[in-house]
């Protein structure tokens, strides 16, 4: 079944930059591109319909690829104490923080996180989010971390969105190890990997690197227990201080690490010859009112891949849209609109290790992209929210979010 979308402009976004198409056409064979290029080139023979985008900028599907999307309650309440004076590092003493969300989410049922999730997801989908990863960690038992990859993979299989699951155990230290992180890492690595991967629930490992969180060493035990399992890892590092995470994260071959703020030269050196992308979080940086600026200059210079995400949680990222995040790349960490789209197609792939099928619009490549009524391309990262009129296609069919 092939199908011909024409009259349209194309970002294609192959190499990580617009690399722009005037008057093109696309012909999609099942849920690949079969051929992409100047209409003017096209070879009409063989098509079962045509679609007219009627001018439309076409750009590959939106990844988002880092989210926290499944949890129970929310937290607004301590957003309020927070314009108060109250400090994150307070309400986290004081029994809030993570511990509240993992109290809320080990109370509720299956099928209230599902839903509550599914609201969440929506939002992104409407946006033109065709692949979207989320973590679990806010279960922090391996019944409630079960639970949450569950749902994960129940939205994946449900929702029209190509879904990636990443094990977050390692994200905080639960109540009943207070004071004994290096036992909760061994159960991490001993009893909830071993099992949630053994189930097929986990696609990808993840950690909290952070000195209110898990050490090098804790996290580089949680990385070879991975190894063992055959799971590729990532890592929330250097986001409230510096530690080498992600120099770390790079001796593993991580698919990527995030946040970032406080990474080093040294860190982008060795994540640059890893390969090992930087997802960066303006959400999170936004929220929490933070002044130190990922080192932009030292991504670019080595030649690191960047990603954009929205860290979508009740804590540090409530932010329900992607396109919002890359206006606040360009604003907050002086991004051009080029790079944040490949920050959310190409680079965003890569961060999932989907890079080789998804992200740029070539031949042989899913056909996942959404054509938008715009003037231009950085018109994508130029509006504030809002919900741009679009059409977006996932394998290769019109869907009706
Ligand atoms: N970094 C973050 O910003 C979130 N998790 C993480 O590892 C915070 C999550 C929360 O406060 O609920
Ligand atoms: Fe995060």
């Amino acid at each position: 079944m092939k199908t011909l979308w024409q009259n349209c402009h194309i970002t294609t976004m192959a190499h990580g930059t617009y690399s722009i198409i005037e008057d093109a056409a696309i012909v999609t064979s099942g849920e690949r591109i079969h051929w992409i290029g100047p209409q003017a080139q096209l070879d009409q023979a063989g098509l079962d319909s045509v679609v007219d985008l009627g001018g439309a900028w076409v750009t590959p599907g939106l990844i988002d690829c880092h989210t926290h999307i499944v949890f129970g309650g929310n937290r607004s309440g301590e957003f309020e104490q927070r314009l108060q004076g109250v400090s994150y590092a307070e309400i986290a003493a004081a029994g809030g923080g993570i511990a509240s969300t993992v109290r809320a989410t080990r109370a509720a049922s299956l099928e209230s996180l599902y839903a509550s999730a599914e609201r969440r997801v929506r939002h992104l989908l409407k946006e033109g989010v065709t692949t979207l990863e989320m973590k679990s960690g806010y279960g922090l038992d391996l019944e409630s971390e079960r639970k949450l990859l569950q749902v994960i993979r129940r939205l994946g299989n449900t929702l029209p969105v190509t879904v990636r699951s990443t094990c977050l155990a390692a994200h905080a230290l639960p109540p009943e190890f207070a004071d004994r992180s290096d036992a909760y890492i061994d159960h991490v690595c001993q009893e909830m990997l071993p099992a949630l991967a053994g189930e097929g629930l986990v696609d990808a490992v993840d950690a909290f690197c952070e000195y209110l969180a898990f050490s090098p060493a804790q996290v580089e035990r949680v990385f070879i227990t991975a190894q063992q399992l055959g799971l590729p890892v990532k890592l929330h590092a250097e986001q409230l201080s510096s530690l080498g995470g992600s120099s770390l994260a790079a001796r593993y071959h991580a698919l990527s690490a995030d946040h970032l703020e406080y990474m080093t030269e040294d860190d982008a050196i060795a994540m640059a010859a890893a390969g090992t992308v930087a997802v960066l979080l303006p959400g999170a940086y936004y929220f929490l009112r933070e002044t130190q600026l990922p080192p932009m200059d030292a991504l670019r210079r080595h030649g690191v891949p960047i990603a954009i995400a929205t860290d979508l949680n009740p804590g540090t990222s409530p932010a329900l849209s992607l396109r919002l995040m890359l206006n606040m790349a360009c604003t907050l960490f002086r991004m051009t609109p080029e790079e944040a789209l490949a920050g959310v197609t190409l680079n965003a792939a890569k961060a999932l290790g989907l890079g080789a099928s998804h992200g740029s619009l070539e031949v042989g490549k899913v056909a996942d992209f959404v054509a938008w009524d715009i003037e231009r391309p950085a018109d994508l990262a130029y509006w504030l929210g809002g919900d741009l009129d679009k059409r977006i296609i996932r394998h290769g069919v019109e869907s009706s979010i």
